[in-house]
């Protein structure tokens, strides 16, 4: 199962975070099969920045980790993403979290995403769809991870989804 992290802080969020799923969703390889709760995360990182909003989607492909992630970074730049200050503000943040079990560790790309376990922003929207889902590194299931945070916890915005059906 691949599992991609999407996030926002600048702009309309909630409507950057459904047009980018649809936009994903209308790519001949990729299909969304599910996606989680949308969150309202405080700022990891740089904290003096707006609030995100984050999910995670569920999807299908046959495309390599790195074409997905060539293709994630396409719909960045399509949502005028601009990359300034290391972790600052972004119209529209695309993940790949896990790719089945692979670990991959190339310049640009590492799989498992390296801060997976220990960013509620991630953790708690991946429980939506998998708690049962095994790090493939550690070992441990995502729900085990969720348990054991640090990170200030994460608000679900009731009636929000970013799949428009
Ligand atoms: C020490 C050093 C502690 C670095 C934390 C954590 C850096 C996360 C970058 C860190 C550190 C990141 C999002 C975010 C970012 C997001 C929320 C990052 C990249 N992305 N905060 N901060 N949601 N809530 O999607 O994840 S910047
Ligand atoms: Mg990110
Ligand atoms: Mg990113």
């Amino acid at each position: 199962m691949i599992y991609i992290g999407i996030g926002a802080n600048l702009g309309d969020r909630e409507k950057t975070l459904q047009e980018a799923v649809g936009i994903l969703d209308a790519h001949p390889k990729i299909d969304v099969a599910a996606a989680s709760s949308v969150y309202e995360t405080a700022p990891v990182g740089v904290v003096d920045q707006p609030h995100f909003l984050n999910a995670v989607l569920q999807i299908r492909t046959r495309l390599s980790a790195r074409k997905l992630l060539n293709c994630l970074l396409a719909v960045e730049r399509q949502f005028g993403r601009v990359r300034q200050t290391r972790w600052g503000p972004r119209t529209l943040d695309l993940d790949i979290l896990l790719y089945g079990d692979a670990v991959i560790h190339q310049p640009g790309l590492q799989v498992p995403h390296p801060h997976l376990h220990e960013r509620a922003f991630v953790l708690i929207p991946l429980c939506d769809l998998n708690p049962d889902l095994k790090h493939p590194v550690l070992g441990h299931s995502i729900q085990f991870l969720a348990g054991s945070l640090c990170d200030s916890p994460v608000r679900k915005i009731e009636g929000l989804n970013v799949i428009k059906k």
